[in-house]
């Protein structure tokens, strides 16, 4: 699943890509925007290597998308979307170093996604109501009937100023609007980029609630303390009395926003993590390991990071039977080391 960074001209997407992922946009490829992987830390991986003393260690990662930073003036600002349909959640940087006003550019944002998604939902409906002129078959006709009336709800919905993700689609008018990859219909969060010597951020956090949640980050200077020695960094945060962002808390806050987890495997040869949509089953677990795990699945052994951790090996697991068998539409929960039994 792609995160897409999003926000208006000279907000800080790129700066913020570069301090998460590590790598630095090339300035040749702004227009089109461009994706980094983030690794996503977890003190429990270490925990694990002390255990296993794996010859190899593999940690999930998440798909940042730095994106063209969107027109105030509303032009072009379709093209620079449509790059970010695809994605699966969106995190919008909003300027806060520069003297403009923040929260009046957040809800500024929020409309000009629910613009698009009413461009797209107007033009579908009329394209329906083209076709129902036509003679139709009858189970045809009521299908588009149906989703003619359902979008005619949808779209009175955004008309009515809220976001989708907001308003509680049914599961009939999700499987509607699905194809068209609605933007404000993606899971969001915000980002504010603080000035360096930002002193009250929460002035910002403090308006965050459970659908918008907001931090605050002042990305340049992060930016530029990454870059810096251990030593330099921990002098420089001491004389300028700062407290550094929490970059892994932050990385997996977009984990969680984007609704994907991580599960583990582990074992001799190899401890490792990887990401599964919240909620995902044991066959979907094994699937993103690979295909023929999921195809000749048999059954999912699985044990929990914090037993093994206390009990202090596979062994002692098994004799105190805590692993455990699973079927395949077992639940994946966070903490859960998975082995996959399968025939090929
Ligand atoms: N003072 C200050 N300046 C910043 C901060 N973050 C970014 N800038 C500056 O703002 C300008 C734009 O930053 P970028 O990260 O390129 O912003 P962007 O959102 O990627 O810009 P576009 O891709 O053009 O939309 C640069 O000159 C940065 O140095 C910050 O936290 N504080
Ligand atoms: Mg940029």
């Amino acid at each position: 699943m792609k995160i897409g960074l999003v926000g208006y001209q000279g907000s800080g997407k790129s700066t913020l890509f570069h301090w998460l992922t590590g790598v630095a946009p090339d300035p040749a490829a702004a227009h089109v925007g461009q994706s980094a992987m983030a690794a996503i830390p977890d003190p429990r991986i270490e925990k694990l290597c002390e255990v296993y003393h794996p010859k190899k260690v593999t940690i999930a990662s998440l798909e940042l998308v730095d994106t063209p930073g969107m027109s105030r003036a509303h032009e072009g600002n379709a093209a620079r979307l449509a790059m970010i349909r695809e994605a699966g959640c969106l995190v919008l940087v909003a300027a806060a170093f520069d003297g403009g006003d923040t929260m009046a550019d957040i809800r500024s944002f929020d409309e000009d996604l629910m613009l698009a998604d009413m461009e797209i939902v107007t033009g579908r409906i009329e394209r329906l109501e083209e076709s129902l002129k036509k003679p139709l078959p009858r189970p045809e006709h009521l299908q588009l009937e149906h989703e003619r009336e359902t979008l005619g709800i949808v779209l009175r919905a955004i008309e009515s100023g809220n976001p989708l993700r907001e308003s509680h689609m049914s599961e009939e008018q999700r499987k509607v609007t699905r194809a068209f990859r609605l933007l404000s219909e993606k899971p969001r969060l915000v980002i504010v980029n603080t000035a360096d010597d930002e002193s009250d951020p929460e002035r910002f956090t403090s308006r965050s609630t459970p659908e918008l949640p907001i931090l605050a980050v002042p990305a340049g200077l992060e930016l530029e303390l990454s870059k810096m020695s251990a030593e330099d960094r921990a002098e420089f945060e001491r004389e300028m009395d700062l407290v550094a962002t929490d970059r892994d808390h932050l990385i997996r806050t977009l984990m969680d926003v984007s609704g994907q987890m991580i599960f583990f495997t582990a074992g001799e040869k190899e401890v490792r993590t990887w990401l599964l949509r919240r909620g995902g089953t044991a066959l979907e677990a094994a699937d993103n390991i690979h295909t023929d795990l999921a195809r000749g699945f048999i059954r999912a052994e699985v044990m929990a990071v914090a037993d093994l951790l206390r009990v202090g090996g596979e062994r002692e697991i098994k004799a105190q039977h805590l692993m455990r068998q699973e079927p395949k539409d077992y639940v994946i929960q966070d903490d859960d080391i998975i082995f996959i039994r399968f025939s090929v």
